[in-house]
């Protein structure tokens, strides 16, 4: 007897010091709530690559010694893609162009984005006098190698430009040509010599190896083989970066996890989920696709659920921003993925920062501001009752 309570009374003290130890060390975060982890089964070499991509994305940070600029707009990717979630409006991109019949003459002093930075002895750019601009806030960079993999075919069924079943949503593809350094996927179905691009918030780059080497060059003034041309001369010169370390970083961004749903089961999550497809919001941010063959098995023929259709649609004229890229209108914005919507905050200081340029304070600002194609849509949730809006908000909260 005495021995069982001797025993008993060692397990209290036992457990009493493992409860405070845990509240003393501050809890891990669950992996459901972070972004920037890998996706699970990578091999042993593909783990070893994810981390060499993750040190040259986060840590890597350029100086006048190892290439930056000489004109820039940030010294790290990770400056912008803090933790790979989403950024806020002090950490933007601002492009400019001329929207007229005679092409965007602005555009050939070192490409159409704003460098508004520069090394001591250069002068920073300064928007021409006459072009239109926009500003871009920094999406979250979760899922992408799934979303790499979708095919044009994929795609290419989701697309109704004609609207032929006549629910006036339209989404077109933002075809263009390839740079010479950009190979077609293997089974791309080009138009006209034009591929269909996926990347970026008008859809303007093709796969990560081009938003990769475009970003290294055109967001830190850094060359590489791919794109050897300095940003402030506009004369190629040798490269800033290895060709190894964009094969890194790619591979890191093709590898970084989809955002996990929360809580799928709660009944009022249900009922927000199917209200998403009732209001005809799922006819534009496509709950599930599927990726095709890749040589990564953890990527391969895998179903996951982004809510994007990586289409263009006419967003109205309070989303019109004057600035067009590669097919993509003025008025056009590609669908942005919802995955991992709930969890923007944690990125951007406690608040929420929505739409392209981070006007939307709120989830349901957001969905206010959906006009044109999305403008039915909108008046449908405009017209749900307090109950229906909250589920809604809760289902979009747990992507
Ligand atoms: C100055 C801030 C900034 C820096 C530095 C930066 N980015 Fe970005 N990044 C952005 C913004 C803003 C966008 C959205 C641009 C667009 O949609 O056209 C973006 C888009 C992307 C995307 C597309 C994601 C998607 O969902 O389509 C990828 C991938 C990416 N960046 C990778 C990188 C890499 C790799 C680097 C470093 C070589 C980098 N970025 C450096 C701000 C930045
Ligand atoms: C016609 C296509 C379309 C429909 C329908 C549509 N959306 Fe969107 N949605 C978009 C596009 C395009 C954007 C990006 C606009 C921008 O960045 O300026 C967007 C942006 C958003 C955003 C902000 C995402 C972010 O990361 O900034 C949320 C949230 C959103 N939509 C939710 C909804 C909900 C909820 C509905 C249904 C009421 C809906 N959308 C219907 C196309 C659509
Ligand atoms: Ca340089
Ligand atoms: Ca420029
Ligand atoms: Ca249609």
């Amino acid at each position: 007897m005495i021995k069982k309570i001797i025993v008993f009374e060692t397990i209290v003290a036992l457990m009493a010091i493992i409860q405070a130890c845990t509240k003393l060390e501050p809890a891990p975060p669950n992996n459901e709530d972070v972004l920037d982890g890998p996706v699970e089964g990578l091999t042993y070499d593909q783990s070893r690559r994810f981390l060499a991509g993750d040190v040259a994305f986060n840590n890597e940070v350029f100086n006048s010694r190892t290439g930056l600029g000489s004109i820039f707009v940030a010294t790290s990717c990770g400056s912008c893609h803090a933790g790979d979630g989403k950024g806020t409006p002090f950490t933007t991109l601002t492009r400019f162009g001329q929207i007229d019949s005679t092409e965007n003459q602005f555009l050939h002093l070192g490409g159409p984005q704003l460098q508004n930075r520069a090394l001591p002895g250069y002068s920073p750019e300064q928007i021409p006098k006459g072009a239109t601009f926009s500003k871009f806030t920094p999406p979250a960079n979760t899922g992408l190698g799934f979303i790499e993999l979708v095919s044009d075919a994929d795609i290419l069924a989701m697309a109704d430009p004609a609207d032929a079943n006549n629910d006036g949503i339209s989404g077109v593809p933002n075809y263009e040509y390839l740079p010479a350094f950009v190979q077609p996927f293997i089974n791309a179905i080009p138009l006209n010599g034009k591929y269909i691009h996926r990347f970026g918030k008008k859809a303007a780059a093709y796969n990560l190896l081009h938003q990769t080497v475009n970003a290294y060059n055109q967001d830190i003034g850094i060359t590489s083989t791919f794109n050897p041309k300095d940003v402030y001369s506009g004369i190629n010169i040798d490269p800033e970066v290895s060709d190894l370390t964009i094969q890194n970083v790619v591979f890191y961004l093709q590898t970084l996890k989809a955002p996990i749903q929360r809580n799928i089961n709660d009944v009022e999550i249900v009922q927000g989920k199917n209200l998403f497809s009732q209001i005809k919001c799922a006819s534009c941010h496509t709950p599930q696709l599927t990726t095709g063959t890749s040589p990564v098995a953890a990527l391969s023929n895998k179903t996951f659920f982004p809510y994007t259709d990586l289409l263009l649609h006419d967003m109205g004229s309070n989303l019109d921003d004057g600035y067009t890229e590669g097919s993509a209108k003025t008025f056009e914005w590609r669908t942005p993925p919802l995955w991992g919507l709930g969890l923007s905050p944690n990125s951007q200081g406690g608040q929420y920062f929505l739409m392209h340029d981070g006007r939307a304070k709120s989830i349901e600002e957001a969905i206010q501001m959906h006009g044109g194609e999305a403008l039915q849509s909108k008046n449908n949730f405009t017209s749900l009752s307090q109950s229906e809006k909250n589920a809604l908000l809760k289902f979009l909260k747990a992507l």
